[in-house]
């Protein structure tokens, strides 16, 4: 079975991420130990290139898989976008502070952004992907499921709300879905073992 370390402390993305490769003969472990990268590139591959780099120290496996992911807002100019993570204290405060700066804003267009990054043990870079998934930013919080913004995400293509899809259909539609499905064919079509 092949082994790779997912070079995250994100335990939704990990969950995710093994609903989605879950017909795949693949082992995600967790980095060991400390894993605490500098996260300072100037877009979402640089910094899921920081992450898998990082993770690459271990030296454990052959690959280390990095997800950078974030939200980004039309009539913000792109915000919070990499910076979705700090964008405030809790999750909670990051929705609050969102919903307040699109107060008022009718361009509710927005996308979720997943940056997928594979380097080796020696850390060179030997894949990467961007892929988003399309949608607006609702006026209120719906649903349940998922994590982080998800509660305020109106999901185009489903005609619901993020948090509204099961786990099993976030997982067929999501950025991070569209991302690791890339990983896995090119993992296929390299015959990785
Ligand atoms: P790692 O760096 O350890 O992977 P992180 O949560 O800090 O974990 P990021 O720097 O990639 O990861 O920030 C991603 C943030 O973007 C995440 O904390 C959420 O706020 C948001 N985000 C990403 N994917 C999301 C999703 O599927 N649903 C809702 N919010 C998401």
């Amino acid at each position: 079975m092949l082994k790779i370390t997912l070079a995250t402390s994100n335990p939704h993305k990990v969950e995710e991420i093994n609903l989605i490769a879950k017909n795949y003969d693949i082992e995600f472990i967790l980095p060991k130990g400390e894993f605490d990268p500098v996260e300072d590139g100037k877009n979402f591959i640089e910094n899921a290139r920081c992450k898998a780099l990082c993770a690459s120290k271990s030296g454990e496996t052959q690959f280390y898989l990095a997800d950078d992911s974030g939200l980004c807002c039309e009539a913000l100019n792109g915000a919070p976008g990499i910076y979705s993570a700090r964008y405030a204290k809790t999750p909670k405060e990051r929705i609050n502070k969102l919903l307040l700066a699109m107060d008022k804003k009718e361009n509710r267009n927005a996308k979720f952004v997943c940056a997928m990054v594979i380097c080796d043990r020696e850390g060179k870079f030997i894949f990467e992907t961007e892929q988003t998934c399309q949608g607006l930013i609702m006026k209120e919080e719906k649903g349940t499921g998922g994590f982080g913004y998800d509660p305020i995400f109106f999901v185009t293509s489903q005609n619901k709300g993020m948090a509204e899809l099961s786990k099993e259909e976030k997982a067929q539609v999501s950025h991070r879905a569209k991302a690791l499905n890339k990983v896995l064919e090119w993992i296929k079509s390299e015959k990785v073992k």
